[in-house]
C-alpha cells in the first residue's frame, strides 16, 4: 500500500472532521519523521505540543514498556505504586500543592471547570447555580459541548447547541473588558497566557499580572489553560513564569505524556483541591499506572535535558533567523520559545499552500486561522537542524 491507498481508506471509512496535509506518517524519532515512501519531514508541529520531548523520547518508550510489562490499569477503585510518585514529582516541579490527573486536554478543562463551580458555591458562597466564569474571545479549550458553547468560533460551535451556560466571554488582552464584566457572582477568569489556536497570539506586557491582581482584589479564581503553552514550550516551564504569575489552577496535558498516552492534569494547592470528595469526579483511565509512569518519564526528560532552557535559545534562534528573510508576505512574527507563529498578509493567499510547499521540501508545518504559519518543534531541536530547515525556510516565503 502507498500514501494514496491510505489517504482513499481514510477518506472512505473515516470521519472528515479534519482536513490533513496529505503525508502519510509511519514512523518517527526526535525530531524527524518517515512517511510510507521513506521521506523524511522535520516536524514543527510536534502535535501541537505534545511531543516537546521528540518523537517516540527512548526513556519514555522505556517507561511505558516496562509498566506496560507490569500493571497497565487499575481503576482508581484501587490504588497504584506509580500515581502517588507522579504526584509527588509534580508537585515538586511546579510548586503546586497538589493535583488531579485525567487524560485528555479538554477533560482536564472540564475539571477546572467543576472545581471552580465547587469553590464558588462552597468557599465564595455564590447563589447556587449563579456561578460565571469569564473566558476570553478567541480561545481554544477543547471540543466538549460545555468547552465550546463559550467558544467564539462560530464554526466550533455551529449546529452543536443547545451549550452550557454560565460563561462570560471578555477581550483577550484587554484588562478593561475583564473588569467591566465581573459581577458579584463570577467565580473564575480562565485563559490561555499564548492563544495557541486564535494564531500565536501574544497578550500585552504585563496582562497576566493585572489579570492576577484584579482576580486577587475581587476575590476570583485564575485559571491558566496551558496545555499548549507549559511544560518548557514557550522557554519557561509555564508561559505565565514570564511574567512571575502563579494562577491558582493550572491545567496541563499534551506533553505531560511526550506524546506517548493521553495524559492532563489540572494543578492546585489544597485549599481549592481539597474541595473535591470521593465519587464527585474521576476517570476510568485517569491515574492509571501506564500513563502515570509515562508522564513520570516525560517529565524526568523535561529535566534532565534541559528542555526548558533549550526551548528559549532555540527558540531565539529561530526567531532570528526567521526575521532575516526578506519575504514580502510576512506580517508579522511574534512567539515565545519554541511557540512561533508566522502571520502572512492578506494578499499572500492563505498559509496552507505555504505549509503544502513546506512539506515538499521536508518540513511540516500546519496553518491556523488561514493566515498564520505555525512553528513548534519539538525542544529537542538542534541548531544544526534549525540551519537546515532555514533555507527551505526562506524559499518557501519567498514563493510568489
Ligand atoms: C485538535 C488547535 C492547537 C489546547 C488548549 C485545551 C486543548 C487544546 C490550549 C484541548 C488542544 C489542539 C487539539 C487539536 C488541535 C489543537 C490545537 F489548533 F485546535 F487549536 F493546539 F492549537 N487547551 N489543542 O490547545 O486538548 O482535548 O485535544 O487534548 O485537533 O482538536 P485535547
Amino acid at each position: 500500500m502507498n500514501s494514496n491507498d491510505y489517504i482513499a481508506l481514510e477518506d472512505q471509512f473515516g470521519a472528515h472532521n479534519y482536513h490533513p496535509l496529505d503525508v502519510v506518517i509511519e514512523s518517527g524519532e526526535g525530531v524527524w519523521v518517515f512517511d510510507i515512501e521513506g521521506n523524511k519531514y522535520l516536524d514543527c508541529l510536534s502535535a501541537y505540543s505534545a511531543l516537546n520531548q521528540g518523537h517516540v523520547h527512548p526513556e519514555i518508550l522505556k517507561a511505558l514498556v516496562d509498566q506496560a510489562q507490569k500493571v497497565t490499569l487499575t481503576s482508581r477503585a484501587f490504588r497504584n505504586s506509580q500515581l502517588p510518585l507522579l504526584y509527588k514529582e509534580l508537585s515538586e516541579m511546579t510548586g503546586y500543592e497538589m493535583s488531579i490527573p485525567m487524560n485528555s486536554g479538554a477533560e482536564a478543562v472540564e475539571t477546572a471547570i467543576k472545581l471552580v463551580r465547587k469553590w464558588a458555591y462552597q468557599v465564595k458562597k455564590i447563589p447556587h447555580y449563579q456561578s460565571e466564569i469569564i473566558v476570553a474571545s478567541g480561545n481554544f479549550h477543547g471540543r466538549t459541548v460545555s468547552i465550546i458553547s463559550f467558544s467564539t468560533e462560530e464554526f466550533y460551535r455551529k449546529e452543536f447547541g443547545p451549550f452550557t451556560p454560565g460563561f462570560i466571554v471578555a477581550q483577550y488582552g484587554d484588562i478593561e473588558s475583564l473588569k467591566s464584566s465581573i459581577t458579584a457572582n463570577t467565580a473564575a477568569i480562565m485563559l490561555e497566557p499564548i492563544q495557541g489556536e486564535a494564531g500565536v497570539i501574544i497578550p500585552p506586557n504585563g496582562y497576566l499580572k493585572a489579570v492576577k491582581q484584579l482576580c486577587e482584589e475581587n476575590n476570583i479564581l485564575f485559571v491558566a489553560d496551558e496545555i499548549q503553552t507549559g511544560l518548557g514550550r514557550t522557554g519557561k516551564l509555564f508561559a505565565c513564569d514570564h511574567e512571575a504569575v502563579r494562577p491558582d489552577l493550572i491545567i496541563i496535558g499534551k506533553a505531560l505524556s511526550g506524546g506517548f498516552y493521553p495524559v492532563s492534569a489540572v494543578l492546585a494547592d489544597a485549599d481549592i483541591m481539597g474541595l473535591f470528595q470521593p465519587g464527585e469526579h474521576g476517570s476510568t483511565f485517569g491515574g492509571s499506572p501506564l500513563g502515570a509512569a509515562v508522564a513520570r518519564a516525560a517529565l524526568k526528560v523535561i529535566r534532565d535535558e534541559n528542555l526548558i532552557e533549550k526551548s528559549e535559545l532555540m527558540g531565539k534562534y529561530f526567531m532570528e533567523h526567521l526575521e532575516e528573510i526578506p519575504s514580502k508576505h510576512i506580517k508579522e512574527i511574534r512567539g515565545k520559545g519554541l511557540l512561533i507563529g508566522v502571520e502572512l498578509k492578506p494578499e499572500a493567499k492563505g498559509a496552507r499552500r505555504f505549509c503544502e510547499r513546506l512539506k515538499s521540501l521536508g518540513i511540516l508545518a500546519k496553518e491556523t486561522h488561514d493566515n498564520v504559519i505555525r512553528f513548534a518543534p519539538p525542544l529537542i531541536i538542534e541548531k544544526e537542524t534549525i540551519d537546515w530547515a532555514m533555507p527551505r525556510i526562506a524559499e518557501t516565503l519567498m514563493m510568489d
